[in-house]
Protein backbone atom coordinates (compact mmCIF):
# COMPACT_ATOMS: atom_id res chain seq x y z
CA UNK A 1 0.00 0.00 0.00
CA UNK A 2 2.48 2.43 0.90
CA UNK A 3 4.71 1.82 -2.55
CA UNK A 4 1.71 2.56 -4.43
CA UNK A 5 0.89 5.57 -2.79
CA UNK A 6 4.25 6.83 -2.83
CA UNK A 7 4.77 5.53 -7.05
CA UNK A 8 1.55 7.40 -7.85
CA UNK A 9 2.67 10.85 -6.00
CA UNK A 10 6.07 10.45 -7.91
CA UNK A 11 4.39 10.00 -11.35
CA UNK A 12 2.23 13.24 -10.65
CA UNK A 13 5.25 15.12 -9.43
CA UNK A 14 6.93 14.24 -12.83
CA UNK A 15 4.38 14.80 -14.89
CA UNK A 16 3.88 18.38 -13.32
CA UNK A 17 7.54 19.09 -13.85
CA UNK A 18 7.59 17.41 -17.29
CA UNK A 19 4.10 20.21 -18.00
CA UNK A 20 6.96 22.78 -16.32
CA UNK A 21 9.41 21.68 -18.62
CA UNK A 22 7.71 21.98 -22.28
CA UNK A 23 5.99 25.15 -21.92
CA UNK A 24 7.44 27.89 -23.62
CA UNK A 25 8.19 31.41 -22.51
CA UNK A 26 4.99 33.02 -24.20
CA UNK A 27 6.68 36.66 -23.91
CA UNK A 28 9.43 36.45 -25.88
CA UNK A 29 10.36 38.26 -29.11
CA UNK A 30 11.08 34.97 -31.08
CA UNK A 31 7.71 33.39 -29.82
CA UNK A 32 5.70 36.09 -30.70
CA UNK A 33 7.06 36.33 -33.99
CA UNK A 34 6.50 33.33 -35.10
CA UNK A 35 2.92 33.27 -33.03
CA UNK A 36 2.05 36.25 -35.62
CA UNK A 37 2.56 33.91 -38.17
CA UNK A 38 0.81 30.65 -36.84
CA UNK A 39 -1.92 32.65 -35.28
CA UNK A 40 -3.10 34.57 -38.61
CA UNK A 41 -2.75 31.13 -40.58
CA UNK A 42 -5.63 29.67 -38.12
CA UNK A 43 -7.47 33.02 -37.77
CA UNK A 44 -7.50 32.58 -41.99
CA UNK A 45 -8.58 29.12 -41.94
CA UNK A 46 -11.17 29.43 -39.51
CA UNK A 47 -12.76 32.32 -41.97
CA UNK A 48 -11.90 30.09 -45.07
CA UNK A 49 -13.73 27.27 -43.25
CA UNK A 50 -16.61 29.56 -42.76
CA UNK A 51 -16.48 30.60 -46.19
CA UNK A 52 -16.23 27.00 -47.80
CA UNK A 53 -19.09 25.68 -45.82
CA UNK A 54 -21.28 28.39 -46.92
CA UNK A 55 -20.11 27.43 -50.75
CA UNK A 56 -20.93 24.17 -50.14
CA UNK A 57 -24.56 24.87 -48.70
CA UNK A 58 -25.23 25.72 -53.02
CA UNK A 59 -23.56 22.43 -53.89
CA UNK A 60 -25.92 20.17 -51.01
CA UNK A 61 -28.79 23.19 -51.16
CA UNK A 62 -30.99 20.56 -48.70
CA UNK A 63 -28.09 20.40 -46.36
CA UNK A 64 -28.47 24.12 -45.91
CA UNK A 65 -29.39 24.49 -42.34
CA UNK A 66 -26.94 21.98 -41.30
CA UNK A 67 -23.57 23.51 -43.45
CA UNK A 68 -24.66 27.17 -42.10
CA UNK A 69 -24.39 25.82 -38.41
CA UNK A 70 -20.90 24.96 -39.28
CA UNK A 71 -19.80 27.79 -41.00
CA UNK A 72 -20.96 29.84 -37.77
CA UNK A 73 -19.02 27.40 -35.45
CA UNK A 74 -16.16 28.45 -37.69
CA UNK A 75 -16.41 32.07 -37.27
CA UNK A 76 -16.93 31.31 -33.28
CA UNK A 77 -13.15 29.47 -33.55
CA UNK A 78 -11.91 32.34 -35.73
CA UNK A 79 -13.01 34.93 -32.57
CA UNK A 80 -11.55 32.40 -30.07
CA UNK A 81 -8.25 32.74 -31.99
CA UNK A 82 -8.50 36.27 -32.53
CA UNK A 83 -8.60 36.80 -28.74
CA UNK A 84 -5.62 33.94 -28.31
CA UNK A 85 -3.32 36.71 -30.39
CA UNK A 86 -4.76 39.84 -28.79
CA UNK A 87 -3.84 38.34 -25.21
CA UNK A 88 -0.63 37.75 -26.41
CA UNK A 89 -0.23 41.30 -27.80
CA UNK A 90 0.57 39.86 -31.42
CA UNK A 91 -0.46 41.20 -34.78
CA UNK A 92 -1.46 38.81 -37.14
CA UNK A 93 0.58 38.99 -40.35
CA UNK A 94 -2.35 38.08 -42.67
CA UNK A 95 -1.03 38.82 -45.67
CA UNK A 96 1.64 35.60 -44.97
CA UNK A 97 -1.82 33.68 -44.14
CA UNK A 98 -3.69 34.59 -47.43
CA UNK A 99 -0.52 33.06 -49.47
CA UNK A 100 -0.28 29.96 -47.14
CA UNK A 101 -3.52 29.10 -48.06
CA UNK A 102 -3.88 30.67 -51.67
CA UNK A 103 -3.47 26.77 -53.44
CA UNK A 104 -5.61 25.13 -51.52
CA UNK A 105 -8.21 27.73 -51.38
CA UNK A 106 -7.66 27.79 -55.53
CA UNK A 107 -8.46 24.25 -55.92
CA UNK A 108 -11.52 24.63 -53.67
CA UNK A 109 -13.06 27.46 -56.03
CA UNK A 110 -12.32 25.70 -59.12
CA UNK A 111 -14.15 22.44 -57.74
CA UNK A 112 -17.08 24.80 -56.59
CA UNK A 113 -17.42 26.47 -59.96
CA UNK A 114 -17.72 22.58 -61.58
CA UNK A 115 -19.78 21.54 -59.19
CA UNK A 116 -17.37 18.87 -57.34
CA UNK A 117 -18.91 18.31 -54.15
CA UNK A 118 -16.59 15.39 -53.34
CA UNK A 119 -13.59 17.67 -54.12
CA UNK A 120 -15.12 20.36 -51.87
CA UNK A 121 -15.56 17.88 -48.70
CA UNK A 122 -12.42 15.93 -49.22
CA UNK A 123 -10.58 19.80 -49.42
CA UNK A 124 -12.57 21.52 -46.12
CA UNK A 125 -14.21 18.68 -44.27
CA UNK A 126 -11.71 15.92 -44.81
CA UNK A 127 -7.96 17.64 -44.80
CA UNK A 128 -8.16 21.09 -43.29
CA UNK A 129 -10.48 19.56 -40.56
CA UNK A 130 -7.71 16.75 -40.02
CA UNK A 131 -5.07 19.50 -40.26
CA UNK A 132 -6.70 21.63 -38.13
CA UNK A 133 -7.01 18.81 -35.53
CA UNK A 134 -3.68 18.02 -35.44
CA UNK A 135 -2.10 21.07 -34.88
CA UNK A 136 -4.92 21.97 -32.12
CA UNK A 137 -4.04 18.73 -30.42
CA UNK A 138 -0.30 19.12 -30.38
CA UNK A 139 -0.72 22.72 -29.54
CA UNK A 140 -3.36 22.37 -26.51
CA UNK A 141 -0.22 20.69 -24.76
CA UNK A 142 2.41 23.44 -25.05
CA UNK A 143 -0.20 26.71 -25.14
CA UNK A 144 -0.60 29.16 -23.00
CA UNK A 145 -3.21 28.71 -19.99
CA UNK A 146 -5.94 31.01 -22.33
CA UNK A 147 -5.23 29.84 -25.46
CA UNK A 148 -5.55 26.31 -23.99
CA UNK A 149 -8.74 26.51 -22.90
CA UNK A 150 -9.75 28.05 -26.11
CA UNK A 151 -8.41 25.45 -28.67
CA UNK A 152 -9.92 22.69 -25.83
CA UNK A 153 -13.36 24.26 -27.08
CA UNK A 154 -12.33 24.54 -30.72
CA UNK A 155 -11.13 21.04 -31.16
CA UNK A 156 -14.33 19.26 -30.27
CA UNK A 157 -16.29 21.33 -32.78
CA UNK A 158 -13.09 20.00 -35.87
CA UNK A 159 -14.52 16.64 -34.98
CA UNK A 160 -18.03 17.73 -35.94
CA UNK A 161 -16.81 18.69 -39.28
CA UNK A 162 -14.74 15.89 -40.02
CA UNK A 163 -17.42 13.60 -39.19
CA UNK A 164 -19.82 15.68 -41.41
CA UNK A 165 -17.87 15.43 -44.90
CA UNK A 166 -17.03 11.44 -43.53
CA UNK A 167 -20.79 10.21 -43.39
CA UNK A 168 -21.42 12.40 -47.04
CA UNK A 169 -18.99 10.83 -48.54
CA UNK A 170 -19.82 7.34 -46.76
CA UNK A 171 -23.37 7.60 -48.21
CA UNK A 172 -21.79 8.41 -51.60
CA UNK A 173 -19.36 6.54 -51.76
CA UNK A 174 -20.09 4.28 -54.71
CA UNK A 175 -20.55 7.44 -56.81
CA UNK A 176 -17.66 9.27 -55.71
CA UNK A 177 -14.65 7.07 -55.23
CA UNK A 178 -13.27 7.88 -58.71
CA UNK A 179 -13.18 11.72 -57.98
CA UNK A 180 -12.11 11.07 -53.99
CA UNK A 181 -9.17 10.00 -55.20
CA UNK A 182 -8.30 11.71 -57.15
CA UNK A 183 -8.81 15.02 -55.67
CA UNK A 184 -6.73 13.70 -52.73
CA UNK A 185 -3.81 12.80 -55.05
CA UNK A 186 -4.07 16.86 -56.06
CA UNK A 187 -4.74 17.95 -52.40
CA UNK A 188 -2.79 15.89 -49.79
CA UNK A 189 0.48 16.72 -51.02
CA UNK A 190 -0.33 20.33 -50.73
CA UNK A 191 -1.60 19.81 -46.83
CA UNK A 192 2.58 18.03 -46.54
CA UNK A 193 3.69 21.01 -47.88
CA UNK A 194 1.82 23.61 -46.04
CA UNK A 195 2.64 21.09 -42.76
CA UNK A 196 6.31 21.61 -43.84
CA UNK A 197 6.17 25.27 -44.22
CA UNK A 198 4.53 25.41 -40.85
CA UNK A 199 6.99 23.42 -39.22
CA UNK A 200 9.43 26.03 -38.06
CA UNK A 201 7.18 28.40 -37.04
CA UNK A 202 5.35 25.59 -34.76
CA UNK A 203 8.63 24.15 -33.12
CA UNK A 204 9.36 27.99 -31.69
CA UNK A 205 5.89 27.07 -29.73
CA UNK A 206 7.10 23.94 -29.10
CA UNK A 207 4.99 22.13 -31.15
CA UNK A 208 7.06 18.92 -33.14
CA UNK A 209 6.60 18.40 -36.70
CA UNK A 210 7.10 14.85 -36.56
CA UNK A 211 3.57 14.82 -33.77
CA UNK A 212 2.24 17.06 -36.20
CA UNK A 213 2.21 14.91 -39.06
CA UNK A 214 1.28 11.57 -36.47
CA UNK A 215 -1.82 13.54 -35.43
CA UNK A 216 -2.71 13.98 -39.47
CA UNK A 217 -2.17 10.50 -40.52
CA UNK A 218 -4.42 8.98 -37.23
CA UNK A 219 -7.29 11.97 -38.10
CA UNK A 220 -6.84 11.34 -41.82
CA UNK A 221 -6.95 7.04 -42.07
CA UNK A 222 -9.49 6.76 -39.10
CA UNK A 223 -11.39 9.06 -41.35
CA UNK A 224 -11.15 6.99 -44.50
CA UNK A 225 -11.47 3.62 -42.93
CA UNK A 226 -14.80 4.85 -41.73
CA UNK A 227 -15.83 6.20 -44.99
CA UNK A 228 -15.60 2.73 -45.88
CA UNK A 229 -12.10 2.55 -47.79
CA UNK A 230 -9.81 -0.70 -47.35
CA UNK A 231 -6.33 -0.68 -45.80
CA UNK A 232 -5.06 -1.07 -49.48
CA UNK A 233 -6.81 1.97 -51.13
CA UNK A 234 -6.30 4.08 -47.79
CA UNK A 235 -2.44 3.14 -48.25
CA UNK A 236 -2.16 4.38 -51.73
CA UNK A 237 -3.88 7.25 -51.22
CA UNK A 238 -1.76 8.06 -47.44
CA UNK A 239 1.27 7.78 -50.31
CA UNK A 240 -0.01 11.06 -52.23
CA UNK A 241 1.92 12.62 -49.23
CA UNK A 242 5.65 11.13 -50.06
CA UNK A 243 5.92 11.71 -53.55
C1 LIG B 1 -11.07 24.58 -39.76
O1 LIG B 1 -12.06 24.55 -38.83
C2 LIG B 1 -9.91 25.36 -39.33
C3 LIG B 1 -8.76 25.40 -40.27
C4 LIG B 1 -7.53 25.92 -39.64
C5 LIG B 1 -6.24 25.34 -40.17
C6 LIG B 1 -5.22 25.31 -39.13
C7 LIG B 1 -3.83 25.05 -39.54
C8 LIG B 1 -2.96 24.98 -38.34
C9 LIG B 1 -1.53 25.31 -38.48
C10 LIG B 1 -0.71 25.19 -37.20
C11 LIG B 1 -1.36 25.90 -36.03
C12 LIG B 1 -1.04 25.54 -34.65
C13 LIG B 1 -2.11 25.96 -33.63
C14 LIG B 1 -1.88 27.32 -33.06
C15 LIG B 1 -3.12 28.03 -32.61
C16 LIG B 1 -2.93 29.50 -32.33
FE1 LIG C 1 -12.79 25.67 -36.98
FE1 LIG D 1 -13.86 23.22 -38.76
Amino acid sequence: MQTLESNKKNSLENSIDQNSIDLPDFTTDSYKDAYSRINAIVIEGEQEAHDNYISLATLIPSELEELTKLAKMELKHKRGFTACGRNLGVQADMIFAKEFFSKLHGNFQVALSNGKTTTCLLIQAILIEAFAISAYHVYIRVADPFAKKITQGVVKDEYLHLNYGQEWLKENLATCKEELMDANKVNLPLIKKMLDQVAEDASVLAMDREELMEEFMIAYQDTLLEIGLDNREIARMAMAAIV
